[in-house]
């Protein structure tokens, strides 16, 4: 079995948010562990497709997403999402909504510069060009996690070493 927690993946577009995260999520699967991943195609589409990108947006869409990870967690869920959540106030407003202990915070500090050489959907480019505006990292903050459980960084740290660091994270918490 399991203890049910939210391990909760900040950082910029194209960081690897959510490929770390579909990793453990994959790797957890393998051990049995009941899991769901909230990321932006499974929310913003739907729960919080009403929602932008300003800093008011945001902080309502990350409301939305803790009450939900809240309430998986309270389902005995190991709940894994993947978000910028840019704001370490839209950060602290997500902790508050789950259960006492179970957040846990992982930041993916992959280098604005490698994300931005990634430009995986060209949005970078659109934020530069001026196409695309409020883009984090580019014309919108970014606030980095001053104690997060872990850093990875994904320009230096695998796909394999950033699922074990997190295994062992989990196992060291007594949730796995
Ligand atoms: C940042 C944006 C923006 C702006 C669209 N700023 O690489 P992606 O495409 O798939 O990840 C980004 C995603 C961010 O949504 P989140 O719900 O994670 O953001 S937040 O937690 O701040 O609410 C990016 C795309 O949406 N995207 N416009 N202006 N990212």
């Amino acid at each position: 079995g399991h203890k049910s927690a939210v391990i909760w993946f900040t950082g910029l577009s194209g960081s690897g948010k959510s490929s770390v995260a579909n990793a453990l999520e994959q790797a957890l699967a393998m051990q049995g562990k009941h899991t769901y991943l909230l990321d932006g195609d499974n929310v913003r589409h739907g729960l919080c497709a009403d929602l932008g990108f300003s800093a008011t947006d945001r902080t309502e869409s990350l409301r939305r997403v803790g009450a939900v990870a809240g309430l998986m967690a309270d389902a005995g869920l190991l709940v894994l999402s993947a978000f910028i959540s840019p704001y370490r106030a839209q950060r602290e407003l997500v902790k508050s909504l789950i259960p006492q202990g179970k957040f846990i915070e992982v930041h993916i500090a992959t280098p604005l510069n490698v994300c931005e050489q990634r430009d995986v959907k060209g949005l970078y480019k659109k934020a530069r060009a001026g196409e695309l505006s409020q883009f984090t990292g580019i014309s919108d903050p970014y606030e980095a996690p001053k104690a997060a459980d872990l850093v990875l960084d994904t320009s230096v740290t695998s796909l394999q070493d950033s699922v074990q660091q997190l295994l062992q994270l989990l196992t060291q918490k007594g949730i796995i």
